[in-house]
Parts: C-alpha cells; structure tokens; sequence
C-alpha cells in the first residue's frame, strides 16, 4: 500500500522535464533554482540534475529536477531516468508547431515508464510572441483533451517559471493524497 502524503515536504520531490530539444527545458530548470538564463544552447547529453527548494502551500519542498534530453537518439539513455517520477512537466516552444506536435509522444513516453505521474503541458518562450506559432487556444484544447493543465513560459523572462512547476507540483499532492 502507498504512504499517504501528509507533508508534502518530508520526500524529495523529483520532476522530470520532458518535451522536444531546444524546447527550453534546462533554462526553465535553471531559471527556476539558480535564477539564470542562457542566450547560448547547449544541449543536454543523456540528462541534467539540479536540486533546489520551493515554497508550495506553506511547505519548503526539496526539489530534484531531471532535465531529460530531448534528442531522439538519448531515448535509450532516458529510459531508466523516469524511475519514481512524482510529477513532469511536458514542454514545448509556442514558436515551433513541431514540438507542439510531438507533445503526444511525449506523454506516451511518460506513460510507459512512469505510470502514475501527473503531468502540466508548458508552452515556453512566450517572450517570442512575434514569433508564435501555436496559440494560447490550442495549448488549452491539448491540455483538455489530456485532461490536465496548460500554461505559457518564458525562461528567458521568468515568465510563469515559478507558477508552472508549482502547478505540477499540486498536481501530485492532490492526487497523492487522494490515493
Ligand atoms: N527567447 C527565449 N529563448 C529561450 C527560452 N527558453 C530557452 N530559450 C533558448 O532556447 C535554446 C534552447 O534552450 P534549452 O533550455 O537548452 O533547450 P532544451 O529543451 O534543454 O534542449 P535539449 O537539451 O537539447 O533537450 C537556448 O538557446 C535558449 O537560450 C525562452 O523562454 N525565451
Ligand atoms: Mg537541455
């Protein structure tokens, strides 16, 4: 039988961050713990860990987030990284329909290896709005359709950073302690 989580701050939190390369997984990450931004990409081999605190409903939670590649040839590598997930944030860029697109595969990816995880759908660089190619709307359509929550991001403004992992993060409190 599962624990029931009475104090969502007593276990380390790990969030997996999933979604397309240059979708801007690593600059939410680290905007989020170290409050940075990098203009200059670098991508992700295998996989990226950052660990930091969050305040959420009161509580200090430690966090431990692992920023997945997003490159389709890391898909072996990334298999046993999903390993007791507690909640993902499944990533795309509102200036490239193609990551918007393989949001599906990446939600199968999720199911397969871990299960039980809740999930957020975050549109990034918001900041590009010149740019976008998908809307506001259809981000939500998806979200609804997957029945879960959709928000917009910009890593490079801090845009939402903070909102969306906290969204994610209730995700889980409520469905664990409802189980
Ligand atoms: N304008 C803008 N650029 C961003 C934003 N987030 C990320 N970028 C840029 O997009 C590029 C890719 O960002 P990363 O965070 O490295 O992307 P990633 O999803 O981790 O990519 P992989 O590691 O290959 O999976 C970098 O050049 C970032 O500077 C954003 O919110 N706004
Ligand atoms: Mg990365």
């Amino acid at each position: 039988m599962k624990p029931k989580i009475m104090f969502p701050g007593s276990l380390p939190w790990k969030i997996c961050l999933l979604g397309d390369g240059f979708v801007g997984k690593t600059c939410l990450s680290r905007k989020l713990i170290i409050e940075d931004f990098k203009e200059h990409y670098e991508k992700t081999i295998g996989c990226d860990i950052l660990t930091g605190n969050l305040k959420v409903n009161g509580f200090s939670l430690k966090l431990v987030l692992w920023d997945l590649s997003g490159q389709e040839r890391f898909k072996e590598v990334r298999a046993p990284f999903y390993l007791g997930t507690r909640t993902a944030l499944l990533v795309f860029d509102i200036t490239c329909r193609g990551s918007f697109f393989d949001i599906k595969h990446w939600l199968r990816e999720l199911r397969n290896k871990a299960p039980e995880s809740p999930f957020v759908i975050v549109g990034n660089k918001v900041d590009r709005e010149e740019e976008r190619e998908v809307s506001k709307e259809e981000g939500e359509e998806l979200a609804k359709h997957l029945r879960t929550t959709h928000i917009e991001t910009s890593a490079k403004t801090g845009y939402n950073v903070e909102k969306a992992f906290k969204m994610a993060i209730k995700k889980a409190i409520k469905k664990e302690s409802i189980h």
